[in-house]
């Protein structure tokens, strides 16, 4: 049921998910906005992810916050795919790249990519077609509208059914395009057209999705239902973060999505001690 090639050896024994670190390189990103825009801050910061115990890197040159304007196909190019080639010298690492973007995608799977994470799914003009050449593992993640205006009034019959029946048709989509179903992650999108409401009932109910059979995504790192919930700035929300985290690997998810390795690497540790116990 899991992702082979996304087994780590130490998964294996204590079935801890893999922990992904959120690296931003656009200067308006959600909760590190602007900090690591240069290429040396941007190269340190993975080498203290690595050190902290990250397994994948995640660089996004695209800001998809609620409200965000759209970034051109040049600028996302030059943030990510000089860093991608950076780190893929420099460090043994997976790097993941956060792209809606065809010919994102295309030098980014030229250049050793280990994972494509699209927040659009592969709906956008090529998409599909540049990841049926190639073998990379893809993420599929739900959003319903558009940055723009996702937040405004997002609306569901049955928030659980509604994902994923849209994952089941976007698997259908991917594997009659040639994306064997072994290459797909499945990620509900908190924050992306969800209110409140709707993002604890699809943390509490994320093992909802297992019977899928495809490696779950949880993404909710510093993100508003926390700071909402608890009225915090996103420098406060770590303890919301880790709940959600643990929350998540509780119900198998595969990878969690976060800014804070270290303190999450640790949180999973102490779940997956107890864990082998049950
Ligand atoms: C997610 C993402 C997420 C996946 C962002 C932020 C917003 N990719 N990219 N899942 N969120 N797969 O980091 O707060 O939840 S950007």
């Amino acid at each position: 049921m899991t992702h082979n090639k996304l087994l780590s050896s130490s998964q294996s024994i204590t079935n801890s998910p893999q922990v992904m670190g959120i690296l931003n390189v656009t200067p308006d990103s959600f909760s590190d906005g602007g900090k690591f825009v240069t290429f040396d801050k941007a190269l340190a910061q993975v080498e203290k992810m690595i050190h902290d115990g990250a397994d994948i890197i995640d660089i996004g040159g695209e800001s998809t916050r609620p409200g965000a304007i759209d970034v051109s196909e040049e600028d996302e190019l030059v943030r990510v795919i000089p860093l991608l080639k950076a780190i893929k010298s420099n460090f043994d690492i997976k790097v993941s790249i956060d792209t809606s973007k065809a010919e994102v995608m295309s030098q980014a799977i030229a250049y050793s990519a280990d994972i494509i994470n699209d927040v659009r799914a592969l709906q956008n003009e090529g998409c599909l077609a540049v990841l049926a050449q190639s073998d990379v593992p893809v993420c599929l993640m739900h959003m319903q509208g558009l940055p723009r205006s996702m937040q405004v009034n997002p609306k569901y019959n049955d928030v659980i059914g509604d994902i994923k029946q849209f994952f089941i048709e976007r698997i259908k989509i991917c594997e009659n395009a040639g994306i064997k179903r072994n290459r797909i992650i499945l990620d509900p999108g908190f924050g992306f057209g969800k209110t409140l409401e709707q993002n604890y009932q699809l943390l509490a109910q994320l093992n909802q999705f297992n019977d899928l059979g495809l490696p779950l995504l949880s993404g909710t790192s510093r993100k508003s239902m926390i700071g909402n919930l608890l009225a915090r700035n996103v420098d406060e929300r770590l303890a919301g973060s880790l709940t959600t985290a643990i929350i998540a690997a509780q119900q198998n998810a595969t990878i969690i999505r976060v800014h804070d390795i270290k303190e999450t690497v640790d949180a999973l540790k102490v779940l997956s001690m107890t864990a082998k116990y049950q």
